[in-house]
């Protein structure tokens, strides 16, 4: 039963570098990306001006940069606005990189800073490899609102 146990845990985590080893193996042949990004329908394409919705809010993605977010460290300049169009300078904002074929986040924490206006600068947005990433945008209204969250995803070629 222990031994059992052992193997499984050592299998998952054999899946597991697997799957986060693929996209960094482009064969060399240079013909099809391994990433499969251009098969992706769950992705979004990079504009200035994206917007998602995070329950009555909404969450504007200014500008990346670079944009598209590339593999690597980005940054983002967001702008929340509430369900009148007005800028929201008082929420708490958190954004989380997180890899869903992977199941695995980054490494590295994004810094959001609030900067007026409804924006919000957000820095150290590591993407450490290729494949599909969501970018998840925390909106933690001010005097105890519920948690909403909006998501953007990009899915990135080696
Ligand atoms: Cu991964």
């Amino acid at each position: 039963m222990r031994r059992l146990l052992v193997v499984s845990m050592a299998l998952s985590s054999l899946v597991f570098a697997a799957a986060c080893s693929d996209s960094d193996d482009d064969g060399g042949s240079g013909a099809t990306p391994a990433t499969g990004c251009a098969a992706d329908g769950r992705k979004d394409i990079y504009a200035a001006g994206l917007t998602k919705p995070a329950g009555t809010f909404t969450v504007k993605l200014v500008e990346a940069t670079p944009g598209p977010p590339i593999k690597g460290t980005n940054a983002m300049t967001l702008e929340l606005l509430d369900a009148e169009g007005r800028p929201v300078d008082d929420a708490t904002v958190t954004v989380t990189p997180w890899m869903p074929d992977h199941a695995h986040g980054s490494a590295v924490k994004p810094e959001v800073t609030s900067l007026g206006g409804g924006r919000y600068s957000v820095e150290k947005v590591y993407l450490a490899m290729a494949g599909l990433w969501e970018i998840k945008v925390s909106v933690q209204p001010a005097a105890g609102g519920v948690l909403q969250e909006a998501t953007f995803q990009f899915c990135l070629d080696g």
